[in-house]
């Protein structure tokens, strides 16, 4: 419930050490921490009182205390020490990329500069050029950052806002004389990002909804208020907008408020063709008497369609689709029947034994998992000797697992700068799934970076591409590369791309996943966990791949063991032909 607000206060007591104290191993820790608790799939209250906190990685005896601290209270001590060391608002110029905290330091000690604001007059009026080492150049480039900075503000990822969103919306349901409870908007059609949460009630008794809404304790502050209408601040610093309506519009509600507006334009175009009126209170015919607005469906009927999924309400194409009987039958989470993309104990950041990991994936209904620890290149990655032990330890157990689940050998290899692959091509060939990734030199050019990866996959060795972009929301941007050409290359060698479900990741993300569909390239969703507890996290992939247009069809963790190991052995066999008989040039 409050992971966000705990995960803010750890990444803020890390920010302010930064900034006044400079001890960077209490900065990275700390750092750490907030990472790992914003990406939990439950709350951390529950690991608070059942005392598995320091189960999980970077969370020591320390931090843990914090983060009881702030559960029970509320509040942490050291949270508040720190605060009280810097002026309000200085924090919020940590958040420019390419800003950092020796930057925002002078900027605070020589020039007064403490917020957001006040930097960008200090471009503006050029007064920042006062400061040491600052030209022309670099403060062009601040002046950008605070244009991107304001563009991405007030939108937060999905993940934090959901928990709030499905909290309300179970108090709203309790009200006396509430019918049906609904979240709408972007939630709705499960959006990367949020920029507001929207709320439908349909009620016989409006007053007691207002009443109770205003009670809720995620709201921290009504903005607006009227008899039907709410909007009000939530404690993660979102604002929710509130409907509650009368039960025969309901459905029509529903549809307008799910959006997406482009979508609903293209709708109600559609309607005025047909001689109907569609608004939020109903469909009505030419003489304006209601035909339906009970249900979401009558919208739907009353234009000819059938029902389109929220997830694709985007106008961009699903309307045709419909018309046309060619609407995909969306991936669903129950479609998945393994998991390809699992860390353990055996690398540098894995948390869990592969006895966990195997008990996790029998306990989500997994038929097989696939263990996939990091190569040699990563601080602490596998070597060489090291994979052979580990593979063998990976056989040991899925001997003795007899299939429930089936354990499939791996590792999750870096491509290095040159494309290569980090571990001898012999080794990679022996295991069943090998996942490859950039993990360093992000900021090679376009070329260099294209050809890199379109490199290591013509190796034949690599079934997937891990987290193909490498963007991480909200701190790094994907690398610069071309995904057509990389998705060409991936078709050719039969690679799938990867949909890497941690919430801070999403990589593919929903565009690019429709475009790698088009391309043939098969998907593969992966939870990447670090720990059992992220192999929770899948969900958050299966709704990137369904608003991408993702068929179970597409999936290759949706194959059964038996399709799956076939499929692995016909690359393999290729791989060997090829070694026999090198492709003419
Ligand atoms: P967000 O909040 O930016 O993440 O995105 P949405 O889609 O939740 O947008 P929001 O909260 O502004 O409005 C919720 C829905 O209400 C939106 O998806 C479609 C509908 N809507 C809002 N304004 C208009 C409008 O001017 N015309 C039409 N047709 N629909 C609208
Ligand atoms: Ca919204
Ligand atoms: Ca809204
Ligand atoms: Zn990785």
């Amino acid at each position: 419930m409050e992971n966000a607000r705990v995960a803010r206060i750890l990444g803020e007591i890390a920010d302010i050490t930064e900034l006044v104290e400079g001890n960077p191993f209490k900065v990275r820790a700390y750092r750490r921490a907030a990472q790992v608790v914003d990406l939990l799939p439950g709350p951390v209250r529950e690991l608070w009182r059942n005392r598995q906190l320091t189960d999980l990685p970077g969370i020591g005896e320390r931090i843990a205390a914090h983060i009881g601290e702030l559960v029970e209270t509320g509040t942490c001590e050291e949270h508040e020490r720190l605060m009280a060391l810097v002026p309000p608002g200085i924090l919020e110029l940590l958040r420019l990329e390419g800003v950092g905290p020796k930057t925002v330091a002078a900027l605070w000690h020589t020039l007064g500069v403490t917020s957001v604001e006040a930097l960008e007059r200090a471009c503006q009026d050029g007064t920042i050029l006062k400061l040491p080492r600052m030209g022309k150049v670099r403060a062009e480039s601040i002046r950008k950052a605070i244009e991107r900075y304001r563009a991405r503000q007030g939108r937060m990822q999905l993940h934090r806002v959901l928990p709030y969103a499905e909290s309300m919306v179970t108090q709203l349901r309790e009200v006396p004389g509430v019918l049906r409870a609904e979240v709408a908007g972007s939630v709705r059609r499960l959006r990367e990002t949020v920029g507001d949460v929207d709320l439908l009630v349909a009620s016989r008794d409006p007053g007691a909804v207002m009443k109770a809404f205003r009670e809720l304790p995620e709201v921290t502050l009504v903005t607006a208020e009227g008899p039907t209408k709410a909007s009000a601040r939530l404690s993660i610093g979102l604002n929710v907008d509130l409907r509650v309506l009368p039960e025969e519009s309901f459905g029509a509600a529903l549809h307008y408020f799910t959006g997406s507006k482009s979508h609903n334009i293209a709708i109600r175009t559609r309607a005025v063709r047909m001689g109907l009126k569609l608004s939020e209170y109903g469909v009505f015919d030419r003489k304006g008497k209601r035909i339906g607005g009970r249900l979401e469906d009558d919208v739907f009927r009353a234009v000819k369609l059938p029902f389109i999924p929220p997830e694709l309400r985007e106008d961009t194409g699903e309307i045709e689709a419909a018309e046309e009987g060619r609407l995909p039958r969306l991936v669903e989470r129950g479609d998945l029947r393994g998991d390809l993309h699992v860390h353990t104990k055996a690398s540098s950041d894995g948390r869990s034994s592969l006895e966990e990991v195997a008990s996790m994936a029998r306990s989500l209904g997994y038929a097989y998992v696939a263990i996939t620890d990091h190569s040699r290149s990563r601080p602490l990655g596998l070597d060489e000797t090291a994979l052979r032990e580990h593979v063998e330890k990976v056989r040991t157990l899925d001997r003795k697992l007899r299939g429930r689940p089936h354990l499939l050998t791996g590792i999750e290899v870096d491509i290095l700068a040159d494309g290569s692959l980090d571990l001898p091509l012999e080794l990679l060939a022996s295991l069943d799934c090998v996942v490859a990734s950039v993990h360093s030199h992000f900021h090679q050019p376009r070329e260099v970076m294209t050809e890199r990866i379109v490199r290591a996959m013509s190796t034949g060795l690599v079934d997937i591409l891990g987290h193909p972009s490498g963007r991480q929301i909200g701190s790094r941007d994907p690398y610069d590369f071309d995904l057509e050409r990389v998705l060409r290359a991936a078709r050719e060698n039969d690679v799938a791309m990867e949909i890497n479900a941690m919430p801070d990741r999403l990589d593919l993300n929903d565009r690019a996943c429709r475009l790698a569909k088009q391309h043939g390239v098969a998907l593969v969703i992966d939870s990447d966990a670090h720990h059992v507890a992220h192999m929770h996290n899948i969900r958050y992939g299966v709704w990137v791949a369904r608003r991408g247009w993702i068929e179970r069809g597409d999936v290759l963790n949706a194959l059964s063991y038996e399709e799956l190991r076939e499929r692995l052995r016909r690359k393999a066999h290729r791989r060997r032909g090829e070694e026999l008989e090198p492709a003419s040039p």
